[in-house]
């Protein structure tokens, strides 16, 4: 079991896409953020030698592995950050816990609810801390629509609308990258992007209740990969079957009353990252889209009547949460900084037992509703997201 110490050494198991963006965290928190203990880039871990020698040459890493098992069993290393494919989340977790080190997953936390449930449970019994990284909540804009919502200045919620629209596979000779072959990844659009959109509406306005969905696979098979990086990469003459949905779109009841309406596609041609919400209350509305992500739009009808209308509010203060760690008001912030404040909180979690959500109980109520959906598609009808 790891205490508190002045170094917090963290040991990485993945170096590419997610890799680099958990890397740069790692190497910028320290400059931007006072923390109880430095984090340690102790070791990055891949199976290709050549390509994750040179990652942590270039990222900073002080040593590499291309076995997980040893990266987990080094005792230099305080906690394991799990970037790897979803199929692996679960081994990789339930080994890191096993040896007593906290762990910090990528989402979605598992390939299915029940493995996911495995390793809530196991992590728990272990007393090891555990995190899920759904990196888009500690944008400064997010906080503030949270901080609107709980002061009840939109009043009664009733409707939450969510979109997580992306193009990259429109084009049917994109390769068939591991994010379209269901025994890696578990689900397509559904589970790779709903997943940041149901987590956004628990954490801003709480659980959902009943579902209802459907989906479709647009393009059936793609070119086999020779490389790949990031969403890209060189197809081969021969093709795969793509066997996970290109969009998912669901209806949602919440337990708070309010109406949800979500939809995933990576087909949304021309939305490069559209991770959009429009929450509309009974005193005022707010609304975020990633592809702007310092600015939150807000109507409130308390405004007087010649003065009302949508208004545009850069969270760039001081006051907005973590704006004031970087620049001056209107120096804004990229993707990239929302990662580096999920790792602040992360490493602040372990070396100074601060509070830290979303945790992998986060990560299994997210896979409840991801199942939730699945389920209502093939009965075709409502399901209970206590069913699954
Ligand atoms: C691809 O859809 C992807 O990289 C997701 O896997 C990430 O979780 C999301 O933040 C950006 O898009």
């Amino acid at each position: 079991m790891v205490g508190v110490s002045k170094k917090i050494n963290v040991g990485m198991v993945g170096y590419k896409f997610m890799g680099k963006a958990h890397s740069h965290a790692y190497k910028d928190v320290g400059m931007f953020f006072d923390m109880d203990a430095d984090v340690v880039m102790k070791a990055i871990c891949g199976r290709d030698e050549e390509g994750v020698k040179a990652a942590a040459a270039k990222f900073g890493w002080e040593s590499y592995e291309t076995d997980w098992r040893k990266l987990v069993a080094r005792d230099d290393i305080d906690f394991i950050d799990i970037n790897a494919p979803s199929d692996a989340h679960k081994e990789i977790a339930l080994e890191a816990i096993a040896a007593g080190k906290h762990v910090f997953c990528e989402k979605p936390l598992a390939l299915n609810l029940s493995d996911a449930r495995e390793m809530l449970d196991a992590a728990e019994k272990a007393g090891v801390k555990h995190g899920i990284c759904f990196n888009y909540r500690f944008l400064p804009a997010v906080q503030l629509a949270k901080s609107i919502i709980d002061s009840g200045k939109l009043g009664e919620i009733h409707h939450y609308r969510a979109t997580y629209l992306q193009d990259w596979l429109v084009d049917p000779e994109t390769p068939l990258a591991w994010r379209l072959k269901k025994e890696v990844a578990g689900s397509g659009a559904h589970g790779d992007i709903n997943a940041h959109s149901i987590d956004l509406a628990r954490f801003l306005i709480g659980e959902f209740d009943r579902v209802v969905g459907h989906n479709r696979t647009f393009v059936k098979e793609r070119p086999i990969p020779v490389s790949t990086s990031g969403l890209s990469g060189v197809g081969s003459s021969e093709k795969g079957e793509v066997t996970v949905d290109d969009a998912t779109a669901f209806l949602a009841d919440f337990k708070n009353g309010a109406m949800g309406i979500f939809v995933a596609s990576r087909f949304a041609t021309g939305r490069k990252n559209a991770n959009t919400f429009e929450i509309h209350g009974s005193k005022g509305t707010i609304r975020w889209d990633l592809e702007r992500l310092n600015e939150l739009e807000v109507y409130f009808r308390e405004d007087e009547p010649e003065l009302a209308g949508f208004r545009r509010i850069l969270a760039t203060e001081p006051q907005h949460k973590y704006a004031g760690n970087w620049w001056p008001t209107g120096h804004i912030i990229g993707y990239e900084h929302g990662f580096v404040h999920i790792v602040y909180e992360f490493v602040q979690h372990i070396a100074a037992n601060s509070p830290f959500a979303p945790t992998f109980l986060d990560g299994v109520r997210c896979q409840e509703v991801l199942e939730a959906v699945d389920l209502s598609i093939e009965r075709g009808t409502w399901v209970s997201v206590e069913e699954v």
